[in-house]
């Protein structure tokens, strides 16, 4: 069994995350995408939220499933029997991060990293800029899945 793991905060998922999470279902027998839990940091969704929403957008994908880490992602992997973290890259400024994590993870225990590069059509896309547009009353509901739209509308809302 082949399985790799997409990490990621998830906050909220975007079409950006779910092309990454969907080729790298093509490559490996089993991905996990990996919510990480990160109890310094309050995101806009609850890591259960996140993960919900996950499961709904993930669920035609027979081979993913949806899980939450706290702590090192190697130790996470090892735990997993996960052999490689499936990450994209959107920029020069991630791949100067992810670079860097990855040669990190190898050190530490052998984890291999796979960078995938972008789906231009998406290279833009956050997490971040999806909810900064959304709370100033832009329209991404092409760059984010349908269910996703719908939670992202209804939080805003309900801050008023
Ligand atoms: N197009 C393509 N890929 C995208 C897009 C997009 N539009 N948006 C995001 N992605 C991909 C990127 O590969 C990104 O790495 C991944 O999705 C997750 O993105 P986010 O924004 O949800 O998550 P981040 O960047 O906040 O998550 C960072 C991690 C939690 C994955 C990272 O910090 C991590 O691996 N931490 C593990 C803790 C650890 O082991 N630390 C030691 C590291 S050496």
């Amino acid at each position: 069994m082949r399985r790799a793991v997409c990490p990621g905060s998830y906050d909220p998922a975007t079409n950006g995350h779910l092309d990454i999470i969907e080729r790298a279902a093509k490559l490996f027998d089993e991905v996990v995408v990996a919510v990480g839990v990160n109890k310094s940091k309050k995101g806009l969704f609850t890591t259960e939220e996140r993960m919900d929403m996950l499961r709904e957008i993930t669920a035609k994908l027979p081979n993913v499933r949806v899980d939450s880490w706290q702590g090192l992602l190697v130790d996470y992997c090892r735990e997993n029997d996960i052999i490689a973290v499936a990450k994209g890259l959107r920029s020069v400024s991630d791949f100067d991060y992810e670079l860097q994590m990855a040669q990190m993870n190898r050190e530490l225990t052998g984890l291999e990293t796979l960078l995938m590069a972008n789906n231009p059509a998406y290279g833009f896309v956050s997490s971040s800029l999806v909810k900064e547009v959304t709370a100033l009353g832009g329209d991404i509901e092409h760059l984010v899945p349908p269910i996703v739209f719908k939670r992202l509308s209804e939080k805003y809302s309900e801050r008023g």
